[in-house]
């Protein structure tokens, strides 16, 4: 879609962080495409300022308005705000079915024409997120509301990709000098850029002790890099310091080195530049996808191991054919359901990493020809207004 033909549409985003940086993560990515690809002036409501200072340093977290280049970021303090038709945007955005505030919804019905309303579900590979994309709601107020999926299929509403960024990231995987100059900012030597360098990125009950040790008593030497806060607990046992980003540590095998929390564009490059990527959530799982690079996903646990379902819905659709990911994936989500032996499993699914990057190469060309959410939840807004 050209540019211009939204250049005075206006849309809302409303994120309330339920954890970590995911759900802020994910409405910031949307929101920058939409401003910068799209012309759409955005204003995003965020309840949690803090998450999103991690993810953007720009943000101060003391303020009510901010501007951050030419989007409005409102702080989502309460549900209590009172608003006037005029105040409602042309799109209105509920994320992961957040409750907008009551007053902004009675606006939303006193506005002519009625905003389009809908509300941007969390990813899955289940088979019924096809037949529940772009459903509708009719809500109380006799506003519709119309639910859209991102997804991995055509009948879904796609996964975000900037324009341009397989480009970029093409460049920058054949430029050595400036992935050495990227991850030498953080310590990485250059007999560590020559090792496996691997990325991890997962929620705290990983296996990360296991994997670290069959690691160390590798043959290959390996350079892994974490950001501070991450399987704090292993990688501290392992450096025998506090896992404070610069720390590092090699034993054997193994080099772990802590890296700050970088912002959101570096973490692209980080995972751009590595040769494995251990990613977790939604939008970091996301990214490793695009990145053209073997990685496995740590996902999101939920009750009564619901997230077990998911993790095999997407393993069938994504790698349904690489035995050793498959079985390395379910280990490390606990899974299995045969008892994981890491010192074997590990050399297996080394084995495998080259075959599993030439794959992900078709799998963005399928990825890619769903079109990107955020053109796709455009044209769907369009189809509705
Ligand atoms: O942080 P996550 O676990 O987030 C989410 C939330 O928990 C959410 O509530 C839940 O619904 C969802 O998972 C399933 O993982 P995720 O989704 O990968 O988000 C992390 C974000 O942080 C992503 O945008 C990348 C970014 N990031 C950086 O910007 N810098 C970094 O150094 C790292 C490690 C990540």
């Amino acid at each position: 879609m050209h540019p211009k033909e939204h250049q005075t549409t206006s849309l809302a985003l409303f994120c309330k962080v339920v954890d970590n940086y995911g759900d802020i993560g994910i409405c910031w990515r949307l929101t920058r495409q939409l401003e910068q690809e799209h012309g759409i002036a955005v204003t995003l409501w965020v309840d949690d300022l803090r998450s999103f200072q991690r993810i953007c340093p720009e943000v101060a977290i003391d303020r009510e308005t901010q501007q951050i280049g030419s989007v409005t970021v409102r702080h989502w303090r309460d549900q209590n705000g009172v608003f006037a038709a005029s105040d409602v945007a042309d799109i209105v955005i509920e994320f992961f079915a957040c409750d907008i505030p009551p007053g902004y919804i009675a606006a939303m019905a006193e506005r002519t024409p009625r905003p389009v309303w809908l509300n941007l579900e969390g990813h899955s590979a289940e088979e019924w997120v096809e037949g529940c994309h772009t459903l509708s709601s009719p809500h109380q107020s006799s506003l519709t509301k119309y639910f859209f999926f991102p997804g991995f299929t055509g009948k879904t509403g796609g996964l975000l990709l900037e324009s341009g960024l397989q480009q970029q990231r093409q460049a920058y995987q054949q430029d050595q000098a400036e992935m050495a100059a990227f991850l030498g900012q953080f310590g990485v030597t250059p007999a560590e850029m020559a090792s496996l360098k691997v990325s991890l990125f997962c929620y705290p009950q990983a296996p990360v002790s296991a994997l670290f040790d069959a690691w160390q008593s590798s043959g290959t030497a390996i350079t892994c890099l974490v950001p501070e806060g991450v399987a704090v607990d292993a990688v501290q046992a392992f450096l025998g310091q506090v896992a404070k980003a610069g720390a590092s540590a090699s034993r054997d095998a193994l080099t772990v080195r802590v890296l700050p929390f970088i912002p959101q564009p570096d973490y692209d490059k980080l995972l751009w530049a590595c040769d494995l990527n251990f990613v977790r959530g939604e939008d970091s799982f996301v990214r490793a996808q695009w990145a053209g690079k073997p990685f496995v996903w740590h996902i999101y646990p939920q009750d009564k191991d619901l997230h077990h379902v998911k993790l095999n819905a997407f393993l069938q659709r994504y790698s349904a054919k690489t035995e050793s990911l498959v079985e390395f994936s379910l280990a490390w989500n606990a899974a299995a359901k045969t008892a994981i032996d890491w010192a074997a499993l590990w050399p297996s699914f080394e084995a495998d990493l080259q075959k599993i990057a030439d794959m992900s190469v078709d799998w963005q060309l399928q990825l890619s020809a769903n079109g990107d959410l955020t053109a796709n939840l455009l044209k769907f807004a369009e189809t509705v207004q």
